[in-house]
């Protein structure tokens, strides 16, 4: 048996080191991000104090949180979860990108990351992965889709030794250190933009459907094609970006800014900055070109919402979308407009407090005994609310440390200089969480019941500690 020294975490975590290494040498407003987050980071830290760490502790939160990855087929994916999960890193929710209504992408995503709390507050690097779905007529013909699917089988983005070495830290829960060494060096290796030359017809008739297709297709490898620090203000990141001259998204995706907590995810990110790559004309000559493919992002997280939390988000986006569609119709609604509204509707909507969006179930919380009991003694209520309101127990949020799909499919815009085609009424491919597990042969997680089961457990705790009746 192989001395074994590299942990899957440690695995995970040398492996963000040398991605962000990677990202920072070769994407060059990235590094400016990254400042920009670490200052505004502190100065929320000066001015709120212990209330800027209550939802993660400030030595890790400037860490990058997630990057994204594409890939082309079942097959890839599937070799991917293979490699991830060498790192300690397990596919969790199914997001289905073709279906917005503007800004629809070819691909469907799920996230790989560490599943329970010690292992994310060990490291909580995640990576949102996509594949493209070649098969679905709303984006591709049937002589499109079939000639996309050809080109994607006969590729390889993951050299054989590194499955392999993926395949050896599953099965031994890591990796002597010269394995390690490889693995990492050729996992960093697989996801470099790559200098070989693209075809220019080829990516041409690609990005007629969508940038991400010509992305995916096109080339003979993936890459990473972006990294996420996590901000505590990002409001203030955005203007501090716009004001360094970086070109942004036009809006923050996510929940508004409000008068209550941070709840789920608030994401912004710059615009993909041209990058030279070869291309092969027709005529075989090799021209100098540009594509925009990688960019960075910037992440703040929130409390995760519950089922409920969920289905009043959903509604309360699609609220502000339908208003916003109805006054575009006289005029553009610009961007500040857009989120001022969202924040008017959210303060109308949405209970302003910890407190009351537990209350509600709005939003995920686990909870623990107070240890110094505040309570004014004798048998402890029998009700969470009471409980809480009479001080025997405190809760805690739970971070969020999902995706959105909406906003996601805001983020692919980073790249998308044009809306691409798409034919509505053409059938669409039916594809599932239950599909995406049998791709990648391993469960696929749901964010709900991940977080569910840790409210419930410290609420089985919590019950046995204070010796509840029923429980
Ligand atoms: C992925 C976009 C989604 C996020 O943070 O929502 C994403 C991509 O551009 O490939 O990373
Ligand atoms: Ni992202």
């Amino acid at each position: 048996m192989p001395e074994v020294r590299w942990e899957p975490h440690q695995l995970r975590a040398a492996f963000a080191r040398r991605l962000s290494e990677l990202f920072g040498r070769d994407v060059p407003a990235y590094p400016t991000l990254l400042a920009a987050t670490r200052e505004v980071n502190l100065r929320v830290l000066g001015s709120q104090g212990a209330r800027a760490e209550r939802l993660g502790d400030l030595s890790r939160v400037g860490d990058e949180r997630h990057g994204a990855i594409r890939v082309g087929t079942p097959r890839e994916l599937s070799q991917v979860g293979r490699i991830f999960a060498a790192m300690g890193m397990y596919p969790v929710g199914f997001y289905d990108l073709r279906e917005a209504a503007t800004r629809a992408v070819p691909v469907v995503a799920t996230a790989f990351r560490p599943l329970d709390p010690p292992e994310l507050a060990r490291g909580p690097f995640r990576v949102f992965t996509s594949m493209l779905v070649p098969g679905d007529r709303r984006f591709f013909t049937a002589d499109l889709g079939r000639r996309l699917d050809h080109a994607l089988a006969d590729r390889t983005l993951f050299p054989p030794l590194l499955l392999d070495l993926a395949d050896r830290a599953i099965a031994w829960h890591g990796l002597d250190p010269a394995d390690a060494e490889s693995f990492l060096a050729l996992a960093t290796d697989a996801l470099r933009l790559s200098p070989e030359p693209v075809d220019r017809a080829w990516f041409t008739e690609l990005s007629r459907v969508c940038a991400v297709a010509a992305d995916i297709g096109a080339g003979r490898t993936t890459h990473l094609n972006h990294l996420t620090p996590r901000v505590l203000d990002i409001d203030e990141l955005y203007a501090v970006m716009r004001g360094r001259g970086l070109e942004m998204i036009d809006t923050i995706q996510g929940p508004p800014h409000w008068a209550g907590p941070d709840l789920l995810l608030r994401q912004t990110s710059m615009r993909a900055l041209a990058e030279h790559r070869p291309f092969r004309e027709p005529d075989g000559t090799i021209t100098h070109g540009t594509v925009r493919v990688r960019f960075g992002e910037v992440e703040s997280r929130g409390i995760a919402a519950t089922v409920r939390g969920r289905a009043l988000y959903d509604e309360l986006t699609a609220e502000v979308e339908e208003t916003v569609a109805d006054a575009t119709r006289s005029a553009p609604v610009p961007a500040p407009e857009r989120a001022r509204l969202a924040a008017e509707l959210w303060n109308r909507r949405v209970p302003a407090s910890e407190a009351a969006l537990a209350q509600h179930d709005l939003a995920y919380f686990t909870y623990t005994v107070e240890p110094d009991g505040r309570h004014p003694g004798g048998p402890p209520p029998l009700t969470l609310p009471d409980l809480l309101d009479q001080g025997w127990i405190r809760a805690e949020p739970i971070v969020y440390e999902d995706f959105l799909p909406r906003s996601a499919a805001g983020i692919f815009q980073s790249n998308l200089d044009t809306a691409g085609r798409r034919d509505a009424a053409a059938p669409g491919t039916e594809l599932d969480a239950a599909w995406l597990a049998g791709a990648l042969g391993r469960p696929l997680r749901d964010p709900h019941t991940l977080y569910d089961r840790l409210r419930r457990d410290s609420v089985a705790r919590v019950a046995e500690q204070l010796g509840l009746p029923g429980r």
